[in-house]
């Protein structure tokens, strides 16, 4: 088929190709949560309906795109790796966000009566998505350790300390000092217990994504999914 003259304008299209071989990390996050978990009845801090539809939407993604291995949530958000050789839409980082946005996104409308039941959806949520490549494992397993310790500190500090004040009727400053105790989630800690002595399999792709409630920041986690981080997977 002949080129028309129009054809030119192709070249005003940006190369976003992800650099080869690293890591490509998708982040979404909800837009304006703090109004929608407003508007929704969200407990706080933390509502189980609200984080297990996000699970759910994680998975579906998981299931639905190409070469993910790996997905972290918390909050309003999910990071979703894929493995540092994946040529899915040849690396473009806007196919990879955009599909890992609007897979998302339609999910969790589309599952929201199943976690929500009686809690209409009052309007449509949205989300934004950034990519981010990581040349290393090493860079990658931070950016995991960076998500989850930002989940610890904004979540499970300010929950507790403020259970410790204002339910234990303790200081600030007591409260503070109970909480050094938060020195062991830098340590090794072991999967929780239904997991152990489980072998899972998640290096294909189409195989169903598990939902696993542990640490990822000490070794355990990697030691025990080897898998994740390897290369030829
Ligand atoms: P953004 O992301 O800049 O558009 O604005 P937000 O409001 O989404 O801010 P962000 O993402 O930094 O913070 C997440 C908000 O979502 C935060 O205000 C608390 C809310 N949120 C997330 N999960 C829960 C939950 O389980 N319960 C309640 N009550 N709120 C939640
Ligand atoms: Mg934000
Ligand atoms: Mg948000
Ligand atoms: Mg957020
Ligand atoms: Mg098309």
């Amino acid at each position: 088929m002949a080129k028309s003259k129009f054809e030119y304008v192709r070249d005003f299209e940006a190369d976003d190709t992800c650099l080869a071989h690293c890591w490509v990390v998708v982040r979404l996050d909800g837009r304006n949560f703090h109004r929608f978990a407003e508007k929704h009845n969200f407990t706080k801090p933390n509502d189980s309906r609200a984080l297990h539809l996000m699970t759910k939407c994680a998975q579906t993604v998981m299931e639905e795109l190409e070469d993910i291995v790996i997905a972290y949530g918390q909050s309003d958000e999910y990071s979703f790796v894929f493995k540092r050789k994946s040529n899915w839409f040849k690396r473009r980082a806007s196919k990879f966000m955009t599909h890992v946005v609007s897979q998302f996104a339609s999910s969790y409308v589309f599952y929201w009566r199943d976690y929500f039941e009686d809690q209409p959806l009052r309007y449509p949520p949205g989300f934004d998505g950034r990519v981010v490549v990581y040349p290393s494992n090493q860079t990658l397993k931070d950016y995991l350790s960076w998500r989850q310790a930002d989940c610890h500190i904004n979540n499970l500090y300010n929950t507790v300390f403020w259970a410790l004040v204002q339910q234990s009727g303790l200081t600030p400053i007591q409260a503070q000092e109970r909480l050094q105790v938060d020195e062991v989630m830098t340590k090794e800690v072991r999967l929780p217990a239904e997991m152990e002595g489980k072998k899972m399999v998640v290096t294909r792709t189409r195989t169903k994504a598990v939902p696993l409630h542990c640490d990822i920041i000490g070794d355990a986690f990697w030691k025990e999914h080897p898998e994740i981080l390897d290369e030829d997977s």
